[in-house]
């Protein structure tokens, strides 16, 4: 172990041997480095966008691990402590797996990284690193802090990421982000939201990371009148139920908000019953719930996912009927992935249905593929129908059409950003499907 630290990698692993169109900044290193000391030198890598040097001996390599990425996280980690160099794990993946991710590490971190950096550089620079620091997940968010300096120079997409809360009042059993933060949501101070969305360039579009931007009515509507002023235009992840209520929808767009992503899931009652999601359809029919948001100049980008025990092909085609007559803007349809940490996981474990028990970790798997034993469909017939509404809705001429039909009123703004979204989503469809996770 080095005696001292003065120079640190910190690296965000690509999912695999491409190079990716939508990239943005990840944040978490950008925290990571904010609560740096300033004596410490810092380069960054995200493989997303450039290929990590050779010979990089830093003192110390930080990597931010999600699922999807841990096969690659893992193979630079192996690469990195065969040259000497201490390495540093953490994020999602390792948080849910920390014994796996130790394997690779000389230090794993999970949950929260605030709270815990300082002590892993501080043990560090003593020789002194421990093999497990656990983040709270719990810390308040009233020292909420990030340094986009080290994004500098780095071929981003041009969207601004914002952070207001942390966490999700809601616990859809596929999701990962009850587990990663069991407690309560929590909220920055409106405040120092504010100062930073002021330092930012807001010509570009801001895009909230809240699972949720709709924690709770006071908040939101707190939320909305500090940033009202600023005149920036935004996009957000929001639960359907905003939708109920005029006010909040009315103040969202007189707020700027151009782009509302939503998870629809799925059309069968059942399934969503299942998901832990019933209360999706308690704020009307999806229908009326678009229409409430095209009405106000929102556009809509629609998620959905396939694999739930009473999917078959029909209910699936019904997911990609509904998204055209919605006139969804932008969609995205996903074949069930049970990563680990969620109940989805642990259900299908115990029930004897994964194909693969670390599908995160096997060569064999490739994006897209399926994961599991689905109950009414064959395993490949629910991801092939899955694939098969990707493309459907982003041919050339669905693309088209459906711009030209956006019933949401697009400004010049507002149309450039749902074109280009889709070049893009089209672009990711094709260049992630049926690829393998690691180099
Ligand atoms: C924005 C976003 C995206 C953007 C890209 C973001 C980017 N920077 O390029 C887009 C839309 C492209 C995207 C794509 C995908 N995403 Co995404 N995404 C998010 C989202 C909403 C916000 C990420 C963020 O900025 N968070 C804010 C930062 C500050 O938080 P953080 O990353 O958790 O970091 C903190 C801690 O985790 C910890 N930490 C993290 N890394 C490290 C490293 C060290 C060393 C230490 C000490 C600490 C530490 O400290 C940080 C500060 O406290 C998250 C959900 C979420 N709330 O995080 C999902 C999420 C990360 N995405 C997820 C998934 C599944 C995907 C996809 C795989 C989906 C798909 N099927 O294709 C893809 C591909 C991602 C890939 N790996 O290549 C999952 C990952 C689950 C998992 N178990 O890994 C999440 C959690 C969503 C969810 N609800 O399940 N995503």
């Amino acid at each position: 172990m080095k005696e001292s630290v003065r120079r640190i990698t910190l690296i965000r692993p690509n999912m695999g041997d491409f190079r990716a169109s939508d990239a943005m900044t990840p944040l978490s290193l950008g925290v990571l480095s904010a609560w740096t000391p300033k004596d410490i030198e810092i380069s960054l890598y995200d493989e997303r966008l450039e290929a990590l040097p050779e010979s990089d001996s830093p003192d110390l390599v930080a990597l931010t691990v999600e699922t999807f990425t841990a096969r690659r996280a893992y193979q630079i980690a192996d690469q990195y402590r065969k040259r000497g160099v201490p390495v540093v794990l953490g994020g999602y993946h390792p948080t849910f797996l920390p014994h796996e991710a130790g394997q690779h590490s000389d230090a794993v971190v999970t949950g929260d990284a605030e709270g815990v950096w300082e002590t892993v550089l501080s043990d560090a620079r003593a020789g002194q690193l421990q093999p497990l620091y656990r983040g709270t997940g719990e810390r308040p968010l009233a020292d909420y802090a990030i340094d986009r300096g080290i994004f500098a120079g780095k071929r981003y997409n041009p969207i601004q990421l914002i952070q207001a809360t942390r966490g999700c009042r809601f616990s859809c059993d596929f999701c990962s982000i009850r587990a990663f933060y069991p407690g309560t949501v929590r909220r920055r101070e409106l405040s120092g939201l504010v100062e930073e969305i002021e330092s930012l360039n807001r010509r570009q579009l801001f895009f909230f990371v809240d699972d949720n931007l709709y924690a709770d009515r006071e908040h939101l509507l707190a939320l909305l009148a500090a940033i009202r002023p600023l005149g920036m235009r935004w996009a957000c992840q929001v639960s359907i139920d905003v939708a109920r209520d005029e006010t909040l929808l009315e103040k969202m767009a007189e707020a700027g908000c151009l782009l509302a992503l939503i998870g629809f899931e799925s059309m069968n009652a059942q399934n969503l019953r299942q998901m832990g999601k019933a209360w999706n359809r308690a704020s009307g029919g999806y229908l009326e719930v678009v229409e409430r948001f095209h009405k106000l100049g929102i556009a809509v980008y629609g998620t959905f996912v396939f694999g739930y025990d009473e999917d078959t092909t029909e209910t699936i085609r019904a997911c990609l009927d509904f998204a055209l007559a919605a006139r969804l803007e932008l969609a995205n349809f996903n074949p069930l992935t049970p990563t680990p940490g969620s109940r989805l996981y642990e259900r299908l474990r115990t029930e004897g249905r994964l194909l693969f028990s670390e599908w995160w970790l096997d060569p064999a798997y490739r994006y897209g593929d399926p994961i599991f034993i689905p109950r009414k469909m064959t395993p490949e017939s629910f991801a092939e129908e899955a694939f098969r509404l990707k493309e459907a809705f982003y041919t050339w001429p669905s693309m088209v059409r459906r711009f030209l039909g956006s019933a949401a009123g697009l400004d010049l703004y507002q149309a450039a950003l749902v074109a280009l979204g889709n070049v893009i989503s089209r672009r990711e469809v094709f260049r992630k499907q049926r690829r393998s996770l690691g180099a």
